[in-house]
């Protein structure tokens, strides 16, 4: 079987991490087999939304450390080569590409696994999943771009307690934090995810792309940049064909039916 599952269905790219009984710990094999869904997915027009999840009681537990040979005698370990080759690129193709990305967290996202949570533009937890800062139990500082969301999204003095202790952090309190968007039933979690993705994928699909845009450039920029790349960003949306069928749509009282283009 293997270790990522990619299917499609009316515009949306399934994609589920597949090594359940590692609770989908991310080896090479994964990395390549997520990086292709990804490509695929920022290549296809037909590919208008990606929902990712994780098979069986985990979403992800990070880095596969049955992996790192840590023995007496053995060579240090370059961790940045890790890094360098496979987190770094897949949270920066999650942030560019120009389509939405719904994450179902079906259950415990350890050390990058949370982080890759985080990277995805609306992530739906189950009520029994929850977020560990994994990195500092075993000597390691978050990665993933876990250091640069974090306080982001739940302020400094959460996001240091966070990645300091490792503990467990509920669903329930990520939600409250407005570290996720929203918790669900466990047994709803897949489906309600996937009537999201299925959701935005009917939608503008250009327009969604420059939403992305906007808000991941914001927390860089002064509000003189933001307005100006708004000024930009819209002039792009406007061109678009979904912007002709909104309006249109709104005129004849109607609901639109946009095309992505
Ligand atoms: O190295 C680099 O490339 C640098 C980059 C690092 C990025 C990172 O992600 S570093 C952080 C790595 N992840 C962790 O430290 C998390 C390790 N896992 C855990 O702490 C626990 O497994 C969990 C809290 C996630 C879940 O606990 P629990 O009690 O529900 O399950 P478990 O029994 O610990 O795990 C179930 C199985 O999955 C178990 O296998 P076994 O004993 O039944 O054969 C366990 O070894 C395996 N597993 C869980 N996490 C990993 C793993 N195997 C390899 N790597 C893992 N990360």
């Amino acid at each position: 079987m293997l270790p990522v599952l990619v299917s499609f269905d009316s515009g949306v790219l399934q994609v589920t991490l597949n090594r359940p009984e590692k609770l989908n710990a991310l080896n090479p094999e994964m990395h390549k087999l997520l990086r292709q869904a990804l490509e695929r997915a920022a290549e296809e027009r037909e590919v208008r939304a990606v929902l990712l999840s994780g098979a069986g009681r985990g979403f992800c537990a990070g880095q596969d450390l049955s992996e790192r040979d840590v023995s007496p005698g053995a060579a240090p370990i370059d961790l940045s080569v890790s890094l360098g080759s496979y987190y770094n690129p897949l949270v920066r193709r999650l942030r560019e590409l120009p389509k939405p990305v719904v994450c179902a967290v079906n259950g415990v996202a350890a050390g990058a696994g949370a982080n890759l949570a985080l990277a995805c533009d609306i992530v739906l937890a189950g009520r029994s999943a929850f977020f560990i800062q994994s990195f500092s139990r075993i000597g390691l500082v978050p990665d993933a771009g876990g250091t640069w969301i974090l306080p982001r999204l739940v302020g400094k003095a959460r996001a240091m307690a966070l990645a300091l202790l490792g503990e467990k952090l509920s669903a329930e309190q990520a939600a409250e934090w407005g570290l996720i968007w929203k918790v669900v039933d466990d047994e709803a979690l897949l489906s309600q995810g996937m009537e999201l993705a299925k959701q935005l994928a009917e939608g503008p699909t250009r327009g969604y792309g420059l939403i992305k845009k906007a808000m991941h450039a914001s927390s860089g920029n002064s509000l003189d940049a933001q307005l100006d790349l708004e000024r930009d960003l819209q002039r792009e949306a406007g061109y678009s064909e979904d912007y002709r069928e909104g309006v249109t749509a709104f005129k004849e009282k109607r609901p639109p039916r946009f095309k992505g283009k």
